[in-house]
């Protein structure tokens, strides 16, 4: 995504903010390109560990490929964080339970609170956030956007009330629905069109069953950099469908008019403007990455290894992984480890193995219930979406 207006004023306000005692530390921050590229993490996120992260900007955050470590859960100090517009005030989550959701398209509309919202159903969901850009670092034509390597994604376990019991509550779907559309609680500055700013999608309206309105995160109360007081979960859809701090779920007839939802986040070919007539980054695609080693350059010793990493879809579910440390020449099955948290939750995999000096390559391809194959190439696409392809997530790495 290019920078936009709100980026620029954001990345602004926090060098700003930065005062004389951390000034040089923000100044360095800044390329001579002129884009922000600064080390330090912006204050809606100041709570998380920098030396886990890469900082794109002050709106896009991502995990390092060496953090995700080997406990299935990542942990929010190191999740990744991606903000298309800048977020509410940090008084929004003083006190959550009085955030208020309208609810639309249903036979009784109502706005609850969150404490309203807690006494009507209780459900969790372990899911994959994966930003529809991740993997957009391979890219070669230089697709505009964050950066990112792999790290926009992580594994994530939401807990709130299931949309189906809010919406049974207030009667049912209204008739002639064909979406479920969230909006996001970012204030639209006066003077500009609301379209232009405002962070809302609308998802094929069946997907309530499986969606939360989620106050949780990991275990704790949800933070602001993640949606808090309260976010709209879509389970094995991309981030940007995962609404946060949600204002309003509405049941419509059409597709929200927003530009993040006409033009934003269609898969065409490169070159191309997006719109409506193109594939819109819903359901996410079958994925897998080695985590460890991570390639950084360094230089193992020769000896016994656990090749592991994470595989994860929004389609078929994930049914074997296969690891090669030879490019994908050659191919050995690995074996899952930890606990099976449900089909939109990433699986570890784990190959164990004995080096000798060398060099290698390792990647992993994951492959699904109905037998389709985590691809070796990219799909070629303007903004460098969903980038699945195992050649391009490939490790190298020396043994001595
Ligand atoms: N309200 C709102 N929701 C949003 C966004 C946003 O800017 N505003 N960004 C979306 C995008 S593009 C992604 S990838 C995810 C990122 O979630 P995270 O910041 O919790 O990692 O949130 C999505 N939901
Ligand atoms: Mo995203």
């Amino acid at each position: 995504m290019k920078t936009t207006a709100s980026e620029i004023d954001l990345a602004r306000r926090w060098l700003l903010a930065a005062g004389t005692g951390s000034a040089a530390a923000g100044l360095a921050g800044w390329s001579p390109a002129g884009l922000a590229q600064p080390k330090t993490l912006p204050p809606v996120a100041a709570f998380k560990d920098a030396a886990r992260m890469i900082v794109h900007s002050a709106n896009g955050i991502e995990t390092r490929r060496d953090a995700f470590g080997s406990s299935d859960i990542t942990d929010i100090d190191a999740l990744f964080m991606r903000n298309n517009a800048n977020p509410p005030a940090a008084s929004a989550t003083a006190d959550p339970d009085a955030w208020r959701v309208a609810i639309d398209g249903v036979v009784s509309p109502r706005t609850l609170t969150v404490r309203e919202l807690k006494s009507l159903g209780l459900g969790n969901v372990a899911m994959v956030l994966q930003c529809s850009g991740n993997g957009r670092a391979f890219f070669d034509h230089r697709a505009s956007g964050s950066q990112w390597s792999v790290g926009a994604a992580g594994n994530t376990l939401w807990s709130g009330v299931p949309v189906r019991d809010v919406v049974r509550l207030l009667g049912g779907v209204r008739g002639g629905m064909r979406y479920m559309t969230g909006t996001g609680g970012e204030t639209i500055p006066a003077g500009i069109d609301r379209n232009q700013i405002v962070v809302e999608r609308s998802v094929p309206w069946t997907e309530l069953e499986s969606a939360i309105l989620a106050w949780e995160l990991n275990g704790r109360p949800l933070p602001l950099a993640h949606g808090g007081p309260l976010r709209l979960i879509i389970p094995g859809y991309y981030g940007v469908n995962n609404i946060k701090y949600i204002e309003r779920l509405a049941f419509t007839p059409e597709e929200t008019q927003a530009n993040i939802q006409r033009s934003g986040y269609r898969v065409r070919e490169v070159g191309r403007k997006g719109d409506p007539s193109q594939p819109s980054m819903w359901q996410m695609n079958l994925k897998s990455f080695v985590t460890h080693p991570a390639g950084n350059g360094e230089t193992l010793r020769a000896g016994p290894l656990q090749v592991h990493g994470v595989a994860f879809t929004g389609g078929s579910p994930v049914q074997s992984v296969e690891v090669s440390a030879d490019g994908g020449r050659t191919w050995n099955r690995a074996q899952f480890f930890g606990p099976d948290m449900g089909q939109y939750a990433w699986r570890q995999f784990v190959w164990p193995v004995v080096l000798k000096p060398g060099s290698y390559r390792f990647t992993s391809r994951a492959i699904a219930a109905d037998g389709s194959v985590q691809p070796e190439l990219r799909i070629e696409n303007e903004r460098g979406y969903a980038n699945n392809s195992w050649r391009d997530h490939a490790v190298d790495v020396t043994v001595a």
